[in-house]
């Protein structure tokens, strides 16, 4: 027998919206907010992996309002963006209205899987009520002088016809379309994300994220602390810069034997002789061919030229030659750095080739814990044989020393630790003003230009009147601030480059998008809004001259940058959200999404709301306080589902066939929430053989004190099988471990099938399965006479009483040996467990005398000393 999903699924559903048990209440204490990246709805439909985090937390949510939370678990559209604005290019129809098939093609199926989703607080960042919001809060940037323009040289796909930030950009190709992207230099409208890498990185210690986020995180940004350090060109004109390095280093300052600088480094014009020029050159003009991908791969031979010119080594005094090599990256540090071959990997594979000189400055502090593991490593017996091995290697250039350690050719700094060195180093170049402490960061600002339609267009206008009378901004006045004494104050500006951007009143927001004909991206790089005149042409909110506005559109990492504070209060059209709403429900208490946007979409929505949260505008600095993440459904053979193999399974035919609950069960029974997982259609089946064994078991329940008699002993053993289910679905769903929820209630089910259940067990049972096959549970506590929903019922816990075993085993030993093994009841006192012990015939034969001694462990071992 088998239940009837295509009745039993739309019945429910209807139900539920119909009497809106899942809308969130804007009061009450014990708020909790569960959040799933939302979409992007694009053409192709719901994927099968998207439910598998929703189903997930659609199981917390449920599981969270059963025990009396007003929980918040919204929905909304991610809508703007590339594949929808290419797609209606293609079809001749305005993305608007492809948007909005999609929409509804993605609600249907959301909706046919029954997530327990607050429909009422839909949003969709294409709508103009929303995205007035996002140019507002992009307003607030500008005015705090953290949205600025500057020429970038920029990751180009010449197919998209659109910039590129550099996470976009995936082995040197466009993330979308996978076309080697070029590089271009434009003026681009630039969010300085950098003034908060600092916070960025300090405030994870304040967050419960999974530890592989939070590192990637840190990764990212990647901090690196160390020092800035002078090196002066010898011959040269004193009025030429010198050249300054960065390095994590400055403690092997004396072992920099030569310089290397970027090829793009402003001085290399400069410095190199005459002999040298037109090998540079050359090589300059081979180096912009590559990009920086392939330039920072340590694995690639490292090639480079001498430009002739000599600096001076301030701490040795010695002059070193300066050479250029694209290992050295332009835009990280100084673009320029002192070579420490003897001590660096890639300065030493460099000198290795150019024949360049080695100096060791640094051995290892081998004392203590590390000995034993240098002498394998140097397959040396002793530390004095270790340092003299080591030396050897490095002077004939065999390998490096790339650790911390213990200083040698240092004159006064000899015999410190690189630690103690680093500092001392630091102190000696700051008095002789050649150095100073430097913190670095591989983050880079953020690009937020787009040359597109299809996205939020930038509020900004420009005015050639006030450029000239350098003015910028508008004189609208300051929101109100969140927090009495919140300073709202700019971190620093880029001024100068805004000279002339004018913001749009607040009062014109939003600036909309205009109904066009074509949207096209034009050849030359401009936005396709750029050709429509009666959009570009305005009159100045300042000076009431004649201004054009910006046509550069935003990246679709805008709109999703504040979403989350959307929901709190999605209808407001007075704020992005009431002060109230935003104080009673952020932080979002539990987040879950991609790994693949732990570096862009939560570095960036973590960044924002710091910045609303300085400007007074949101209650809290993190916007999650708990940040989880689902492993990828892979096809059936193991490989990525995509299109273009065939090989992607609909979630709408799994509906269809075998309905919403063992879509939902299976997804969560698949395999660790973590892990990637292969799809299996026998999976699926077994799944569903599970959902209708559920079934027939509420025949038996039904049945029980009518036709059937229940054996007392069953009864209370099935009793125990329930409970010790209801403890471990329980503590599982907290834990993200919903497989082995699943696993728990199907060996329950077994049980309870072999030895009968009644009715009040199962209607327990029905408590803890809502949440994962909701359809299923609500038809079935119907069925047993139950009114309203099952939803409606407290989250069962578990009777503590039930979950110890009933008997226990003992191993008695005497003397340590193992002499009986007894069963008993669990609750039995210690002291009757030594008494039955001692009697036991076994026992008796090995205890000939009173024992010295008796060691009993509860529940375990008895062991008598004689
Ligand atoms: C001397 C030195 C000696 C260094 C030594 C390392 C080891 P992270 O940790 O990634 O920040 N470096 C600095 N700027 C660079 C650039 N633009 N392109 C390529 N390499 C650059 O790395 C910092 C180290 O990378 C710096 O410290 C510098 O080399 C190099 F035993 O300086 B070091
Ligand atoms: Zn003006």
């Amino acid at each position: 027998m088998s239940y009837d999903h295509s009745s039993v699924d739309p019945k429910w559903q209807k139900r539920w919206v119909e009497s809106g048990i899942f809308q969130a209440k804007d009061s009450g204490k014990d708020k909790y907010y569960v959040l799933v990246e939302f979409p992007y709805p694009s053409g192709e439909g719901l994927h099968v992996g998207h439910p598998r985090s929703y189903t997930a937390l659609d199981v917390v949510a449920r599981k969270k309002r059963m025990e009396g939370k007003n929980v918040l678990f919204p929905m909304g559209w991610d809508a703007f963006g590339l594949p929808t604005e290419n797609y209606a290019i293609k079809m001749g129809v305005h993305p608007s209205v492809v948007t909005k098939q999609n929409v509804d093609n993605f609600r249907r199926q959301l909706q046919s899987i029954g997530f327990s989703f607050d429909w009422s607080r839909e949003i969709n960042t294409t709508d103009p009520k929303y995205y007035r919001w996002t140019q507002w809060q992009f307003l607030q940037f500008f005015k705090a002088g953290l949205a600025y323009k500057a020429k970038a040289l920029i990751n180009w796909c010449p197919k998209d016809k659109i910039g590129l930030a550099n996470e976009e950009v995936v082995g040197g190709c466009c993330e979308r379309c996978g076309t080697a992207v070029e590089r271009r230099e434009k003026e681009q409208w630039m969010i300085a994300i950098t003034k908060y890498a600092d916070r960025l990185i300090d405030d994870l210690k304040d967050v419960d994220y999974l530890p592989k986020i939070k590192k990637q995180q840190e990764d990212w940004i990647g901090r690196s602390e160390g020092a800035e350090i002078e090196f002066r060109a010898v011959g040269v004109d004193p009025s030429i810069d010198p050249i300054t390095v960065f390095t994590t280093r400055p403690d092997t300052i004396f072992g920099a034997t030569y310089l290397v600088l970027a090829p793009e480094h402003p001085l290399v014009a400069t410095l190199t002789t005459g002999g040298q020029k037109k090998a540079v050159e050359k090589y300059v003009l081979s180096v912009q061919k590559k990009t920086e991908i392939e330039r920072g791969d340590d694995s690639k031979e490292k090639i480079g030229v001498f430009t002739g010119a000599y600096a001076t080594n301030p701490a040795t005094g010695e002059q070193i030659p300066v050479w250029i090599a694209d290992y050295v990256l332009p835009h990280y540090g100084t673009g320029a750095i002192m070579a420490v071959p003897a001590h660096d990997e890639r300065d030493f594979a460099f000198a290795k080739k150019f024949e360049l000189k080695f100096k060791e400055v640094v051995l290892p502090a081998v004392i203590g814990n590390g000995v034993r593991e240098w002498m394998t490593t140097y397959k040396a017996s002793d530390e004095a044989g270790i340092l003299e091995v080591i030396k050897k290697s490095v002077e004939m250039g065999e390998s490096v020393y790339s650790h911390r350690g213990r200083l040698i050719n240092s004159g006064q700094f000899d015999g410190m630790t690189s630690d103690e060195a680093t500092k001392e180093i630091i102190q000696w170049l700051e008095e002789k003003g050649l150095g100073k402490k430097k913190t670095t960061f591989k983050l880079r600002d953020w690009v937020f230009s787009r040359q597109r339609y299809w996205g939020e267009p930038i509020p900004l206008v420009f005015c050639e009147r006030c450029a000239q009378n350098g003015r910028s901004v508008s004189q609208d006045g300051r929101s109100p601030s969140f927090q009495e004494g919140a300073t709202g104050e700019s971190q620093g500006g880029h001024g100068e480059s805004q000279a002339g951007w004018i913001a749009v009143p607040d009062s014109q927001l939003p600036v909309e998008l205009p109904q066009v004909e074509r949207y096209e991206p034009t050849d030359t790089g401009e936005s396709p809004l750029a050709s429509i005149e009666s959009f570009v042409n305005t009159t100045c909110p300042q000076c009431g001259g004649p201004a054009r506005r910006e046509t550069d559109t935003m990246p679709n990492w805008a709109g999703s940058s504040w979403y989350f504070l959307r929901y709190a209060d999605p209808h407001n059209d007075e704020a992005f959200a009431s002060k109230e709403a935003l104080k009673y429900w952020m932080p979002v208490d539990l987040y879950n999404g991609g790994m693949e946007h732990t570096t862009l979409h939560l570095l960036y929505s973590r960044f924002w709301n710091k910045f609303l949260f300085d400007q007074g505008l949101v209650p809290t600095s993190e916007p999650y306080v708990r940040r989880h993440s689902h492993g990828l459904i892979m096809s059936e053979d193991g490989t990525k589902m995509s299109k273009s193999k065939g090989n992607v399974v609909n979630p709408d035919e799994i509906v269809k066939e075998f309905g919403a609950d063992t879509l939902r069960v299976y997804e969560l029974f698949m395999g660790p929430f973590e892990e990637p997982v292969p799809w299996s259609t026998n999976g699926v089946i077994g799944v569903r053989r599970f959902l209708d064994k559920i079934e027939r078991l509420s025949e038996k329940a039904l049945a029980v004190g009518v036709e059937l008699r229940f054996d007392p002993v069953s009864a209370s053993e099935v009793a125990r099988a329930l409970h010790k289910t209801i403890s471990k679905v329980t503590a599982d769903i907290e834990h993200f471990k919903f497989n082995t929820a699943v696993s728990s209630m199907m060996s329950f089910v077994n049980e309870a099938q072999e030895k009968g259940i009644s009715k009040e067990s199962f209607a327990l049972f029905l408590r803890i399965l809502v949440p994962f096959a909701p359809h299923l549970a609500n038809e079935l506590w119907e069925k047993m006479g139950e009114r309203g929903f099952v939803e409606e019922q407290a989250w069962p816990e578990a009777d503590e009483k039930l979950l110890v075993d009933e008997n226990v085993s003992i191993a008695v030993q005497v003397n340590g040996k193992l002499r009986a093994t007894l069963l008993v009841p669990s609750a039995l006192s210690d002291l009757s467990v030594l008494e039955l012990a001692r009697a036991d015939i076994n026992v008796q034969k090995f205890l000939t005398c009173e024992p010295k001694k008796v060691i009993q462990v509860k529940g375990k071992i008895v062991n008598f000393v004689v």
